[in-house]
């Protein structure tokens, strides 16, 4: 009887989140233009915010010195895209975006402790701004919603909702890694976010490892015992599990198979000279969690001790600008600049430059064709929540070759074991991974594919998306068997 009229009217869905899922600009005459966001959460999320009547709220980054007026006429537009600007005072914006979320929690969730700082204006801005959320976001809700808060930037945010607003569904999905508790511990207010993320009635992981991670943490911090991920928090039923994120299958293989694609992969090889070269390629956020100085030394050694690849192969390295105030990212920014110098300075000829480096973002069509006109892909992060380019890669290759090069400390790697797997810390290891991807067979590569692009195609981010949803429906079901709130 529990089933009853849940599946009959589909819930209201609002995700919240950092970012709205587009970027905008003022043209200032009242407009505005805007443009899909790049990454990874809104990847995932995309297609499913665009089904009828959901909603998005979250940060309107650049509204910053809009007045009222301005603001108005930026609501009115976001509207028309089912989407809900949460306006935030700059300075806090500063300590909560830059300064906490971004050089407390992240390089700490990704085993970087010594970049992280932990400031007590940061994160007391960051407190605040989690507030803001839930102003905006109980202003919105309507009976019967289903919030659903994402990543790291909202942590409190669960536990917030749930004071003002004790009966509602509220899901948490946390699309980076949740470290293990020796390093988790060092957070000064690590009380706070277990508790915060409490709030929620199913809190998503991307891998298993994080879930028992998490599991700990609350154990170890706020005494609370789970069995199989099932915690009571004040008398509450709350759930964590793994959900794995997928991606948009079917509009990676369908692009790649495009002729607008094919040009732009045809183009590439011609124009920049690398017909006859095998090419290896990576593309993520600049981002030092991503190891890509370490993927380049690696690189050097491979030239270095193969020389009858000079002129045969080319790593085309592109990195997207991302989190530029931050100042750790800069420093990354110049050693990379200076490693890509030092490479090509070394071991280029007249007429072959061995690493083609981009500092941009591209076009879907571009990013596309490079993906298609790649022989090597190179995913070496030294951690990463999940990584979907490894996935987008290998749908753009639907059906064929191409050899994916795979961290095992990205948590697509517990999905993709038929890649060539690597510890990104290993530059023999790397050296090695890029030996055997330029010889690989073309019968083995496919025999590699097939299996990986087989699991890709069925779990979809709107699969993923569909379990978690309904593991929230499940919960509410377990809670009300239960009596409990
Ligand atoms: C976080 C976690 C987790 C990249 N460059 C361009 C471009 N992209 C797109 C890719 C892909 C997305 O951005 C990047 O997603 P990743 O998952 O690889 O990495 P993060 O941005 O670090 O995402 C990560 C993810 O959240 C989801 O939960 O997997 O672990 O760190 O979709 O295609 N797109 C275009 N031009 C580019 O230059 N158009």
């Amino acid at each position: 009887p529990a089933e009853s009229s849940e599946h009959e009217t589909p819930r209201r869905l609002v995700i919240v989140s950092n970012r709205l899922p587009y970027r905008f600009e003022g043209d200032g005459a009242g407009g505005f233009s805007f443009e899909r966001s790049v990454g990874g959460l809104v990847t995932g999320l995309g297609p499913l915010h665009e089904e009828a009547g959901n909603l998005w709220i979250g940060w309107a980054d650049a509204a910053e010195g809009l007045a009222d007026e301005g603001r108005a006429a930026l609501d009115g537009a976001l509207a028309e895209r089912a989407c809900r600007a949460v306006f935030l005072d700059t300075k806090d914006a500063k300590r909560y975006y830059e300064g906490f979320s971004n050089s407390a929690v992240w390089p700490l969730f990704h085993g970087f402790p010594h970049l992280a700082r932990f400031d007590k204006g940061e994160w007391e801005a960051y407190r605040r701004v989690n507030e803001r959320f839930r102003d905006a976001v109980v202003a919105e809700a309507r009976s019967g919603d289903v919030l659903w808060v994402q990543d790291y930037h909202l942590m409190l945010l669960p536990s917030l909702l749930r004071e003002a607003l004790p009966d509602a569904r509220i899901g948490f999905f946390l699309h980076i890694p949740f470290p293990d508790y020796e390093t988790f511990r060092m957070l000064p207010w690590r009380g706070e976010i277990v508790r915060g993320l409490l709030g929620a009635d199913l809190i998503g992981f991307h891998a298993y490892d994080y879930v028992r991670h998490f599991l700990s943490s609350c154990r170890r911090i706020a005494g609370i015992e789970n069995a199989s991920g099932t915690l009571m928090a004040d008398g509450r039923l709350v759930q964590a599990d793994a959900f794995p994120l997928g991606i948009d299958y079917e509009r990676y293989r369908d692009a790649a198979r495009t002729p607008a694609v094919r040009r732009a992969a045809a183009e590439f090889a011609a124009e920049k000279g690398h017909e006859g070269c095998k090419v290896m390629l990576s593309v993520e956020r600049l981002d030092y969690s991503k190891g890509i100085p370490d993927r380049l030394n690696a690189y050097d050694a491979f030239l270095d001790r193969h020389p009858e690849w000079a002129g045969r192969v080319v790593l085309v390295l592109v990195t997207v600008p991302s989190r530029e105030n931050v100042g750790s990212y800069r420093a990354l920014k110049k050693r990379i600049d200076e490693l890509v110098g030092l490479i090509n300075g070394k071991h280029s000829t007249m007429d072959w430059t061995p690493v083609d480096y981009y500092y941009r973002s591209l076009p879907f069509n571009q990013l596309a064709g490079l993906y298609v006109a790649s022989d090597v892909m190179l995913v070496t992060p030294l951690r990463d929540g999940m990584n979907l380019v490894c996935k987008e890669y290998l749908a753009c290759h639907d059906g064929d070759g191409g050899v994916l090069v795979l961290s095992e400390m990205a948590g697509a790697s517990s999905e993709l074991h038929e890649a060539i797997t690597v510890n990104p810390f290993d530059l023999e290891g790397l050296v090695s991974a890029m030996e055997q991807a330029l010889a690989m067979p073309a019968d083995e590569q496919r025999r590699r594919n097939a299996p990986m692009q087989h699991r890709l195609a069925r779990y979809t981010s709107r699969k993923w998306a569909r379990e978690f949803l309904d593991a929230m429906d499940e919960t509410k079901r377990r809670q009300e068997g239960l009596g409990a709130r």
